[in-house]
């Protein structure tokens, strides 16, 4: 087994994926938390400037989704077929776009407030009808087993809910998906000795 470290905030964020993967399978790594303070002189030092970092004996990988694409294949996490591994990244893709469009760091606190709350009452009831289309009956969005999609989905989810607690009243199928994976031994046990941050 190669040696892991991921380094990222003390947050869910952006690198609780690659935690969520490690977790499901079994694997061993360091979980690199750094300080706000420490992060000018970090980000110095990387080729793009940015983080989750995932260290794989010492070689920097860059861009969480990447990273959780590369340490899934060839696992029973990441689709079973090509054409199934597609559809886990249109999944994948389709919220991280909507992550993406927050604005985690913007300084000016009402313009941050504005902009996501347009987001949440505005653009997410569209997402969350499709995501609930796609699912349909479905015990999990791809296929006939939990995939790295579905971790994303409890995990997004789970950063909205924060901020819009009733947001999946009107959802209660993809309420239960978020739950599913919660539930599955892994998953819940990551989740009760995780540090607890908001985000
Ligand atoms: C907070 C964040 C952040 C990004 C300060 O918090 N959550 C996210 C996130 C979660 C899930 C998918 C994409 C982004 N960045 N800075």
């Amino acid at each position: 087994m190669p040696n892991y470290k991921l380094t990222y905030f003390n947050m869910r964020g952006r690198g609780e994926i690659i935690r969520y993967i490690f977790a499901y399978l079994n694997v061993k790594y360091e979980d690199h938390r750094i300080e706000q303070v420490d992060w000018p002189k970090i980000k110095s030092d990387l080729p793009f400037g940015k983080i989750p970092i995932l260290e794989v004996d010492g070689l920097a990988l860059h861009q969480s989704l990447a990273i959780a694409r590369y340490l899934t294949k060839n696992t029973d996490l990441a689709g079973k077929t090509e054409l199934e591994q597609c559809q886990v990244d249109g999944i994948v893709d389709t919220l991280d776009d909507f992550m993406s469009r927050f604005p985690w760091a913007e300084k000016k606190q009402e313009v941050k407030d504005q902009v996501f709350n347009e987001l949440l009452t505005h653009d997410a009831p569209h997402l969350l009808q499709d995501l609930d289309t796609y699912l349909g009956g479905k015990e999990w969005f791809i296929g006939s087993s939990v995939t790295w999609a579905d971790f994303y989905w409890e995990i997004c989810s789970t950063t909205l809910l924060v901020f819009k607690p009733d947001l999946l009243d009107s959802h209660p199928t993809l309420m239960m998906l978020q739950k599913r994976v919660q539930a599955i031994p892994a998953i819940a046990n990551w989740i009760q000795r995780r540090p607890q941050t908001k985000l």
